[in-house]
């Protein structure tokens, strides 16, 4: 009996630590990202939220919310034109699309995945305390600001 109990138990911990682990790596809310030629990022969709980004205008100002988990959709941009990164107000690249430079992108609490397509991460405090604006790579027009809410 008892070990039956301490097996449910096992069972039980597993079953929660891994739906943990895999609620942290849904986005809670999504951009869906376009660019307008090399002029500006535009953001044609929200998922998950409301207001916080105008809509089809160029480099909207994000407005993000601490403890969230964000992902930005750029299956409609081609990235190798438009790799996407997130800075400081230092202009130091924080997260990175592309090649990997950015210098909170090993912090496990943010989580920061990207491919091609998609780039997610969780806005954790330390992010939020010095995230600034988002930036193409390549093109020095396509910048927006990104405010922070929830600190
Ligand atoms: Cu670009």
């Amino acid at each position: 009996m008892k070990i039956i109990l301490k097996r449910l138990l096992v069972f039980g911990l597993l079953y929660v630590a891994m739906g943990g682990l895999a609620l942290a790596q849904n986005p809670d809310i999504t951009f869906i990202m376009d660019n307008n030629r090399s002029d500006g990022w535009v953001v044609l969709d929200v998922a998950g939220a409301e207001g916080v980004a105008e809509l089809r205008v160029n480099n909207p100002t994000l407005t993000l919310e601490v403890g969230k988990r964000y992902s930005f959709d750029f299956s409609l941009v081609n990235n190798l034109f438009h790799p996407f990164d997130v800075r400081n107000q230092d202009n130091e690249v924080l997260l990175d699309q592309g090649i990997g430079r950015g210098s909170m992108e090993r912090d496990e609490a943010i989580a920061f995945e990207a491919d091609e397509d998609v780039v997610t991460f969780t806005l954790t405090p330390e992010l939020a305390a010095v995230i600034h604006n988002y930036q193409c790579v390549n093109h020095e027009m396509m910048v927006g600001l990104i405010v922070v809410t929830g600190m």
